[in-house]
């Protein structure tokens, strides 16, 4: 193990902290293991070379390949004058590169910043700023947009982002497929204990946080999963959701299968018309949707043409997945439920394979470890009886202490002893078994996307004609939730709802954050102090569009 080192010069350092009482436990409970990202994947292409690990449209590529890739990527970053410790926001979509490049970084000691394909030049500039990130690593094209504008309007912005990594058509950027060096002199592994990469909040408040996760804690977060879903190195894994997102990730996720030895199947679109006949030909075994997918693949599955009858493990999570929907899982898809309830800050729930299923379409699971301590709290921070509605709070092995580079965000977060305050509302039921109620912010889950309202009330401010706006999620009966903004004019003249949609599009924002509706009104209620929080605008706004009659 070499010591984690000093940050290139003038970089805030990266760390994620365990009292060193909670850093021996979980040592000694075998949680923590000293493994690395780049360690267990030498060690899988050794013990199975010839095994297939990513199947990317007609490419297969074995763990030896992607191994020999990820080292010559590492190689060739370093040699383009990267140093260890330093930042590279990643943002692919599902694509065979994507684990040449993240595994490439690990294997350099350089940090991931893992973006969603959705993002534009507001959040990307943000992860940038953030993270003091000094390389981007993007596709040419994708889904019909051209990512080298991005990085050209991201360099013009964040000048400290000297490299840009293309894959594809570089343009005057750097192709990825010269970014290769021979891997002699690549440093030792990075250190178990040090941050491995950094993820992304949906953002409850404002912007995103990023969440720095070490390779000991996470690699143990997706290992234990492995065992809670039965993944083993006959497992075939199909990526359905964007790659980047924690939940794929590791739930048990792609990097669960990795560790496994199993087979990686990338589904470049989510939707049953591009998955089943993937589901067909690789006879994938297990996947995870968000709730509003999983309606959809219940929706097809019935008229299908394609054998789907491979699939084993079917897990739902990323928002609350309705019980009349849990219930038509197995009788339709022919397969079993598992309900996950995670957070890209750590702590993961999930209903096991053998539970009843009264508790599989009921519950949102329960923890992965032994060690992770739950607290449902009253709004004074006093545990709740069992069975009563509180906020959940969470302390363990894979959960966070603190966000990067955020001392706000970190002093509202955590509680003094530690806890990670998740926002959500839940009861805890007998056995440890968690069902989600609700949560204390004022995000919108739109289909498993965390939206914050204050991130997308600043932006719509910015327009000349906005006076001011609310944002409020709306009970939807396909997206679960959907976003309303609630805007008040400037002057007489109303912008067209499509023009001011357009505009925010304009500005740069992930697509799916644009409000899916948009109303507006004449004044916002006051109190008679004519003060109120924007917390209970929202609900207010909320309750009386609901009452007029203005549902799903
Ligand atoms: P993030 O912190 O951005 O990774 O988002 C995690 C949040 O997603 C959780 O705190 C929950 O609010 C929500 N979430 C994830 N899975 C579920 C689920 N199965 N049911 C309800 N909410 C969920
Ligand atoms: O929503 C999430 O962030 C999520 C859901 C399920 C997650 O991070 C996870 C499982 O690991």
């Amino acid at each position: 193990m070499n010591p984690p080192g000093p940050p290139p010069t003038g970089l805030r350092p990266l760390r994620q902290d365990w009292p060193a009482e909670f850093a021996e436990r979980y040592r000694a409970a075998g949680y923590w293991r000293s493994e690395t990202f780049p360690g267990f994947l030498r060690q899988r292409a050794a013990e199975r070379p010839e095994a297939i690990a990513i199947v990317d449209r007609e490419r297969r590529w074995s763990y030896a390949e992607l191994w020999r890739r990820a080292e010559a990527h590492a190689a060739g970053f370093l040699a383009r004058g990267l140093r260890p410790g330093e930042r590279v926001v990643v943002q692919l979509g599902n694509i065979a590169e994507f684990f040449s490049v993240v595994f490439g970084l690990f294997r350099a000691g350089l940090v991931p910043v893992y973006a969603l394909p959705a993002h534009r030049i507001s959040e990307i500039a943000h992860f940038a700023r953030r993270a003091e990130a000094s390389a981007y690593v993007v596709a040419d094209r994708q889904d019909g947009f051209d990512y080298r504008d991005l990085a050209r309007a991201l360099q013009a912005e964040v000048p400290a982002v000297r490299h840009v990594v293309v894959v594809g058509e570089p343009g005057e950027f750097t192709a990825l497929e010269d970014c290769v060096a021979a891997p002699e002199g690549l440093p030792p592994d990075p250190d178990p204990q040090s941050v491995a990469f950094l993820q992304i909040s949906g953002g409850s408040t404002g912007l995103s946080k990023l969440i720095p996760r070490t390779h000991d804690d996470y690699i143990y977060s997706f290992r234990a999963s492995n065992e809670i879903c039965g993944v083993t190195a006959d497992s075939v894994f199909l990526v359905a959701l964007p790659a980047a997102h924690n939940f794929p990730m590791s739930s048990p996720g792609h990097m669960g299968a990795l560790h496994a030895g199993a087979r990686v199947v990338l589904s470049p679109a989510p939707d049953p018309a591009t998955a089943f006949p993937l589901i067909e030909r690789e006879r994938v075994t297990i996947t995870g949707l968000v709730p509003p997918l999983a309606l959809l693949w219940l929706q097809a599955a019935p008229a299908r043409r394609h054998d789907i009858s491979s699939l084993q493990v079917l897990l739902v999570g990323g928002a609350k997945f309705t019980p009349e929907g849990a219930k038509r899982v197995r009788p339709v898809l022919g397969c079993t439920l598992q309900q996950v309830f995670g957070m890209a800050e750590g702590l993961v729930n999930y209903t096991r394979l053998d539970d009843p299923e009264e508790i599989i379409v009921n519950t949102q699971g329960r923890p992965i470890s032994p060690d992770d301590e739950v607290l449902v709290v009253d709004d004074l921070g006093n545990p709740v009886a069992e069975g009563e509605a509180g906020h959940l709070l969470a302390r363990g092995p894979y959960t966070i202490r603190a966000y990067h580079n955020d001392d706000a965000a970190n002093a509202r977060s955590f509680t003094a002893d530690g806890y990670y305050r998740t926002g959500d509302i839940v009861k805890r039921l007998p056995g440890g078994y968690l069902v989600v109620q609700g949560r204390a912010g004022d995000h919108i889950n739109r289909a498993g996307e965390k939206i914050s309202a204050e991130e997308i009330e600043d932006h719509l401010l910015a327009h000349p004609d906005v006076f001011d706006v609310a944002i409020v999620s709306i009970p939807d009966d396909f997206l679960g939730e959907r976003s309303c903004a609630f805007v008040i004019a400037q002057g007489s003249e109303r912008p067209r709802p499509a023009a001011l949609k357009a505009w925010m599009r304009q500005r740069g924002i992930a697509d799916f954050k644009v409000p899916d509706q948009i109303i507006f009104v004449e004044r916002f209620a006051t109190t008679a102090a004519l003060k109120i929080s924007r917390k209970e605008l929202r609900a207010r706004l909320r309750a009386e569009f609901l009452q007029a009659g203005g549902a799903a």
